[in-house]
């Protein structure tokens, strides 16, 4: 296995129409889950993929296992609640700009993730362990879950990457910023967007950013700049990587799940971090070009193909 990740998947309600929720009487059902949207980027793009979670033992639990499952992430580390239902999120769309986001999301299957959820062989096949800012916000035993499996990544000599995801609907601002801190810490890789970062360290700018968060123990760190692109540092280097320019976006959600995709397929591969970084931006850019969070990542042959490229992204 490549990547093993944890978190919480949810069904999403997207509308078929515009406007405030109340007046919406249309919607399609898909899935959502920053840690899923990785794993299923990262399997489009040709890579073994492990998701960790807790979803409930009912209809929408077995939508989202099955989804999951069927784009081919292994779900085996997957349990199911007798009496925690799953998760549901909804969509409400703006005339102009991001969705709103409403969470059904207290007291859910996997708000009661735990420690006793993790099988250390089978974290210990991957070479890359995921965590994101999403799971701790939920309870105090997922953010253990998530402290737990770092360590037991560590053990066994998998790197860990962390996308601190910031959720204000989740936690506060102060909480958030500490614990953010505390789990970028542990971590090998650190991929802030440039408000994450400067909410975890206090800094406005990019290279700052970075600058702290290596002082506080991570080897690289990825600040993601939107469409300007990215800037990558490390204790011995540190650039710019240009983005790519999408006709027309149509929802950002989804996108940073997808440059973390691009970004770690980029490290399986034994690229540098510049080649890595822009496969991330490349990744991440696709992801704008539809509604839903994973219907835009590519396949690895239409990323490896420049026509395809130009289809889409300029
Ligand atoms: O990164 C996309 C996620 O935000 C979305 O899929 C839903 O996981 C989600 C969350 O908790 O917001």
């Amino acid at each position: 296995m490549d990547v093993v990740t944890l978190g919480e998947s949810m069904v999403l309600f997207t509308p078929d129409t515009e406007g405030p929720l109340r007046y919406v009487s249309g919607f399609h059902k898909t899935i959502g889950g920053a840690e899923s949207n990785l794993a299923i980027a990262l399997t489009r793009l040709g890579h073994q993929t492990g998701w960790i979670s807790r979803l409930g033992n009912d209809e929408f639990g077995l939508f989202v296992r099955n989804f999951i499952r069927g784009e081919g992430v292994d779900t085996s580390n997957v349990t199911f609640d007798e009496e925690l239902p799953t998760a549901v999120f909804f969509k409400e769309k703006p005339a102009a700009g991001d969705p709103k986001i409403y969470y059904y999301r207290k007291l859910s299957a996997a708000s009661e993730l735990s420690p006793d959820d993790l099988n250390e062989e089978y974290i210990k096949q991957a070479a890359f362990l995921h965590v994101t800012g999403i799971t701790p916000a939920l309870s105090d035993t997922c953010k253990q879950t998530v402290l737990e499996a770092i360590r037991l990544a560590k053990a066994n000599g998998l790197k860990v990457v962390f996308d601190p995801n910031l959720r204000l609907k989740l936690w506060s601002e102060q909480e958030a910023a500490k614990t953010l801190m505390e789990i970028a810490a542990l971590s090998d890789i650190v991929l802030p967007g440039i408000d994450e970062g400067e909410l975890m360290t206090g800094h406005e700018q990019e290279k700052k950013i970075a600058e702290e968060l290596l002082e506080n123990g991570s080897d690289v760190v990825v600040v993601k700049l939107g469409s300007s692109g990215a800037y990558y540092a490390t204790r011995r280097e540190a650039d710019y990587v240009e983005g790519y320019k999408v006709e027309r976006i149509i929802d950002t959600v989804g996108a940073g799940d997808g440059f973390a995709a691009g970004f770690l397929s980029g490290q399986l591969r034994g690229w540098t971090l510049a080649e890595s970084v822009k496969l991330g931006n490349r990744i991440g850019a696709y992801a704008l070009t539809v509604s839903g969070d994973v219907e835009g990542y590519p396949f690895w042959h239409q990323v490896d193909t420049e026509q395809a490229n130009k289809e889409i992204l300029r």
